[in-house]
């Protein structure tokens, strides 16, 4: 038991049950982690439109047009996470 430590009144167990329990409920406190499509975006976004463009991208046109993967000349959120291979996080912020 990973949390058999915690304590004698079996807080440990309580603990560990939340924790799976939230990591079911709320899959993106794993998967925004991972990639933060939402903060690269933002991050990145000058003008404010929720998307990147090309003059707003620090790097090259090629890697550009690698991570737009609907070919619509924006990087959205969905674009970096469809490109890093993770889920979209639901919003949080
Ligand atoms: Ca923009
Ligand atoms: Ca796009």
């Amino acid at each position: 038991m990973l949390f058999s430590k915690c304590g004698k009144s079996g807080t440990g167990t309580i603990v560990a049950t939340l924790v799976v329990v939230l990591s079911i409920l709320h899959p993106s406190l794993t998967t925004a982690e991972k990639g933060k499509p939402y903060a690269t975006v933002s991050k990145l976004d000058s003008n404010g439109d929720g998307k990147v463009d090309l003059e707003e991208w620090p790097k090259s046109e090629i890697i550009f047009n690698k991570i737009d993967k609907d070919g619509d000349g924006f990087l959205s959120p969905l674009d970096f996470a469809t490109h890093r291979g993770i889920l979209l996080p639901f919003r949080t912020a």
